[in-house]
This record gives C-alpha cells, sequence and structure tokens, in this order.
C-alpha cells in the first residue's frame, strides 16, 4: 500500500490556448498560435483553436468535474492577448472570465495553479519582435503586474513560464511551434528574453508586489541517455542534454550558461551580445518552488551533421501514442540528479501524462489502461522518491481533457477526459476514474481495480 501525506498536491492541468476556444469574445485579439494555424502544413488537418473544448464558456461545468475528480488543485494559464489585446490596453472583459474562473475553484474547495504564459504571444508582440525583441520583458512585466493585482488574493501560486524550451527553440530554431522560425540564432535570444521575462517579473512579485504567494517557473525536462559507450555517442548525448536541460537549469539555478554549449553555438551564432551585464543575475533570482514538466526519457546517438551532433536512436521501450519512451525509473533519475546538482527547493511535477489512441464505446466508457498504467507508474515512482526524502511535493496530471495538441492539432488525445469535439460532451475515461480513486484514498494499491 502506498500512502501519499496529506501535504502532498494531487492535481490536474490545462492552458489556455489548448481549452478554451473563444477565440474572438470579449475583446481578444490574435496570438502567434492563431495565425501559425493558419499556415498550411503547420498544424494537422488545419485544426485551430478557435472552438478547442469550448471551456471558455463552460468553465462552470469544467470546475464541477474537477471538483468531482477530487483533486486538491487544478493548474491553468492565463492567455495574455485577453488581457491585453493591444499594447497598454488592458481588457477587463478578459481579465472577468479568469478572475471568476479562480473564485470558482476556490469555492469549489480547489487550489488554482496560475502560468502566465503558456505560449500564447499576442500577435502584436509578435509584431514588434516578439520574444526577439528585448521590449518583451517589459511586455511581460505590465502583462504580470495587472495579473498579480486582479488575481493574487484568489491564486495559490504563480508559474511564470510555461517550457521556456519549447516557447524558444522548439519555436524558433526548429520551426515546429508558432512563430515557426528556424534560426538558432533567433532560438537562443528568444530563450534569453523568455529567461529574463521570468527573472524579472519574480524580482517585481517579490519586492515591489510583496506577493506572498509562491512563484516559480516550470521547465520540460528530460535525461539524455547515450545509444551506446562509444565515445561519440556519449558526446551526443552529453550536447542533447545541455540544449534540453542545462541550457535552461544551469541559467536558472547557477546564473551561467553551459561553456561546451556556448562553444558549440558560437559555430552559427555571430554574438552573444544580447546576453548583457546582470541578466544571469536577474535571471536565477531565487523562486520559492520547481515545476517540472516530465513525459520520457530520449536516447540519442552521435549525428554530424546535426548543430547538437545528436540524433534520436533507436529504442525498444514501450512506446505512448507520441512515440515517446514510457520510462518512469528514468524520471527518478532525473529527480536524484536534480537534487544533486541543481535544487533544495520544493519540487512539483506540474504536468505528466500520456498520450494514445482512445476509443469512446457506445456505453460512453473509454478504457485506457495503457494511460492509467503510466499514470500509476508515475506516481508509484513518486512515492518512492519521497520514500528516499526527495520531497516531490505535488503531481498534476497532463490533462484534465483531450485538447489542442499544438502541431498534433486534435488527433493526439492526452486527457483523462475524453471530449468529443462534435459534442463538446465530456466522458471520464477508465484513467480519470482511476486517479479519482487514488486522490479519494491518497493511496496506490497496485491491487485496487480500475473502475
Ligand atoms: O500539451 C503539451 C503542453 O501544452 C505542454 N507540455 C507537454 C504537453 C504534451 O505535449
Amino acid at each position: 500500500m502506498l500512502k501519499f501525506d496529506d501535504e502532498f498536491i494531487f492535481g490536474t492541468a490545462t492552458s489556455s490556448f489548448q481549452i478554451e476556444g473563444a477565440t474572438y469574445r470579449d475583446g481578444r485579439t490574435p496570438s502567434i498560435w492563431d495565425e501559425f494555424c493558419k499556415k498550411p502544413g503547420k498544424v494537422r488537418n488545419g485544426d485551430t483553436g478557435d472552438v478547442a473544448c469550448e471551456h471558455y464558456i463552460r468553465y462552470e461545468e469544467d470546475i464541477e468535474l474537477i471538483k468531482e475528480l477530487g483533486v486538491n488543485s487544478y493548474r491553468f494559464s492565463i492567455a495574455w492577448p485577453r488581457i491585453f489585446p493591444e499594447q497598454g490596453v488592458f481588457n477587463e472583459a478578459g481579465m472577468a472570465f479568469y478572475r471568476n474562473l479562480v473564485i470558482g475553484l476556490v469555492d469549489a474547495g480547489i487550489k488554482p495553479v496560475a502560468t502566465l504564459y503558456h505560449w500564447d504571444l499576442p500577435m502584436w508582440a509578435y509584431e514588434k519582435g516578439g520574444w526577439l525583441n528585448r521590449e518583451s520583458v517589459v511586455w511581460f512585466l505590465e502583462y504580470a503586474q495587472k495579473c498579480f493585482e486582479e488575481l493574487d488574493s484568489y491564486v495559490d501560486s504563480w508559474i511564470t513560464h510555461n517550457e521556456p524550451w519549447c516557447a524558444s527553440f522548439l519555436s524558433y530554431h526548429l520551426g515546429v511551434h508558432a512563430p515557426g522560425h528556424r534560426n538558432i540564432e533567433e532560438g537562443l535570444k528568444a530563450a534569453h528574453y523568455i529567461l529574463l521575462s521570468h527573472g524579472k517579473v519574480v524580482e517585481y512579485y517579490k519586492n515591489q508586489f510583496h506577493g506572498q504567494k509562491p512563484i516559480g517557473i516550470t521547465l520540460n525536462l528530460a535525461p539524455v541517455y547515450s545509444a551506446s559507450e562509444s565515445f561519440e555517442d556519449q558526446l551526443a548525448a552529453n550536447n542533447k542534454d545541455g540544449y534540453t536541460n542545462r541550457w535552461f537549469l544551469d541559467a536558472i539555478f547557477k546564473g551561467t550558461y553551459p561553456a561546451d554549449m556556448v562553444n558549440l553555438f558560437s559555430k552559427q551564432v555571430h554574438s552573444f551580445s544580447f546576453i548583457e551585464k546582470d541578466d544571469l543575475e536577474v535571471i536565477s533570482i531565487p523562486c520559492d518552488f520547481f515545476g517540472i514538466n516530465y513525459y520520457a526519457r530520449e536516447l540519442v546517438e552521435f549525428d554530424s551533421l546535426s548543430p547538437t551532433l545528436s540524433t534520436e536512436a533507436y529504442s525498444n521501450y514501450p512506446k505512448t501514442g507520441m512515440g515517446w519512451d514510457v520510462s518512469p525509473k528514468e524520471f527518478k533519475e532525473l529527480i536524484y540528479r536534480l537534487r544533486k546538482e541543481y535544487t533544495e527547493l520544493p519540487i512539483y511535477i506540474t504536468e505528466n501524462g500520456a498520450a494514445y489512441d482512445d476509443v469512446l464505446l457506445d456505453d460512453g466508457r473509454v478504457h485506457d489502461a495503457e494511460r492509467t498504467k503510466y499514470l500509476e507508474e508515475h506516481l508509484q515512482a513518486i512515492h518512492e522518491l519521497n520514500e528516499d526524502g526527495q520531497r516531490v511535493a505535488g503531481y498534476y496530471l497532463w490533462s484534465l481533457f483531450d485538447n489542442f495538441e499544438w502541431a498534433f492539432g486534435y488527433e493526439k488525445r492526452f486527457g483523462i477526459m475524453y471530449v468529443d469535439f462534435n459534442t463538446q460532451k465530456r466522458y471520464w475515461k477508465d484513467s480519470a476514474r482511476r486517479y479519482q480513486e487514488i486522490v479519494s484514498k491518497r493511496e496506490l494499491s497496485m491491487q485496487i481495480s480500475v473502475k
């Protein structure tokens, strides 16, 4: 019987663009994702966020669902273009939605965790250079200040950025996410300004706003392993780790960028002058907790043609519907490493979950045994980590609903609630029932059968 103590937070997570829909309601203006969706070939099936899960109009019934699930906390994100549809123009109607949401959550006994940026950069900001313009730090601070002013009394904790790696490298270097640029120097610049905006916001919140709620950042981390013990494959693993993990971890926890990666990037980057004196001091300002989104390990081998000299290697692990390795053991190794090399802060797993090809049966059931197993295995890993004193303070299952999975559109289903996108009806998958059971008993007994 694996028991979770009373302080452990069980939660579930979503993000604004992925579930809200109503992209033109109440004064919202387009984000980079609205525009990206319109570009042929960028998002599967030409899917858009226009309707998504209609959470913007169904949020009250969704709060009921979260309440029935029984979790302690709900993590959501705020859509910047709803709050500032134009530069410097505050939109009360957009803010009212989030105020109603957090009040509804608090009334239902659910702790709201608000993420300020989960990738829906307003188009007006993009048109002024987006995250490649150092001014973006000022725009983001202005937006954050307004969110603190309006919502701080209801919100339980704040997350500045979700997965800066995706918002920078995946978006400005690899071109997979909006705005779809392919330039390594831009990737580094965007990462730097995003991290700087994080630091500035935390500094403001703690020193000027005197906010009392915990504030932190969420990184997506993937422990990287070498496909063989060859010198070349190990070099590949080192570089991939630098690109995915250390570039962000070192900046946030050590106030520096890893020298080996600066050397590697300098082959293609003409100038690092965008990194100004004192920036890294701001970026590494102490936070109150550290958020980690964990999905899978990475196995790599040498590839002389890649900028990091690495490419994905064949792995015989079981896979999720994204083709990602199911790897709870490596998740534990990641946490041990973070404790050893980076931080003593409370760690929250702010996302963890899996996409599978779910089938909605005529009786309204979805038998997602693989997702249920994935959930159990990762919760078991957390339990083991905590038994060993690693202090993982909470777990947010990704995701509450099937939703807009970025470049994959609605094709990949991560939800524990199945969403029929034709009717917008939500159905409890078996994994949702299982999570409900675990949360209510605060224990994980592998013998408990799935209802
Ligand atoms: O859906 C995303 C989420 O927006 C950020 N973290 C990873 C999830 C699954 O890909």
